[in-house]
């Protein structure tokens, strides 16, 4: 475990290539089930390069009307469908947290594909930590601070590493930069998964 910053904790290798492989056969079921989308910026309408779906009761969502956590896929209207028993378990083990997540949002990285930086601020639930884990091809991962112009440092981050975002980083600023495409052999093709479990709702 690497602490990369007051509550944003780097866990390299955390899952094995049997569990990866396990958790990518689930991954599938929920794409099948709920297929990828194309998210798009508020106001703007400008497509994101990151495709995505969910999974769990809500799953977050992008349009011109806002960004917003909602029961059903905004495509289909289909309700999401649960959150796989092997991402619950990383929860469970990492999260330190006595209540379970409702979104499992799933984004989908091609070789052009980026997230620029921003901060995860939608949910209401800012005591409980993020849980990411990434499968498929490396990236560049790169985070900063609470401002958005502060300094920032970067990490590549591999098939198989978690990271914890919490405490004092849970509203860190931070993005991807760019894929390293053809760096695992998970996936059928190139590409990168990312899985990232959000608790949204506040308790208590
Ligand atoms: C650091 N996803 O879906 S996950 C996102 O790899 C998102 O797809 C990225 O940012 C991805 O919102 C990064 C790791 C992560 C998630 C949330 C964070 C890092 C974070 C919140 C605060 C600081
Ligand atoms: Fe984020």
């Amino acid at each position: 475990m690497i602490e990369l910053a007051p509550g944003l904790t780097h866990v390299p290798n955390y899952l094995d290539r049997a569990q990866q492989q396990a958790m990518v056969d689930d991954v599938r079921a929920v794409v099948r089930a709920a297929p990828l989308f194309v998210p798009t910026m508020p106001r703007t309408g400008k497509p994101f390069s990151v495709r995505m779906t969910n999974c769990g009761t809500l799953g977050w969502v992008s349009d011109r009307g806002g960004y917003r956590y909602q029961p059903h896929h905004p495509a289909t209207g289909q309700p999401w469908s649960p959150i796989p028993s092997t991402v619950m378990r990383a929860w469970r083990d990492l999260a330190a947290c006595a209540v379970e997540p409702e979104a499992c949002l799933v984004n989908f990285y091609d070789r052009e594909a980026r997230m620029g930086l921003h901060r995860d601020a939608d949910e209401q639930a800012l005591d409980a930590p993020v849980i990411s884990l990434s499968l498929g091809d490396d990236c560049l991962f790169r985070f900063g601070g609470l401002e958005r112009n502060g300094p920032t440092k970067s990490i590549r981050l591999q098939s198989g590493d978690a990271v914890v975002i919490g405490g004092a980083s849970r509203l860190c600023y931070h993005g991807v930069d760019r894929l390293y495409p053809g760096t695992s052999t998970l996936l059928a093709g190139e590409g990168r998964i990312n899985l990232t479990l959000r608790r949204i709702a506040q308790t208590g």
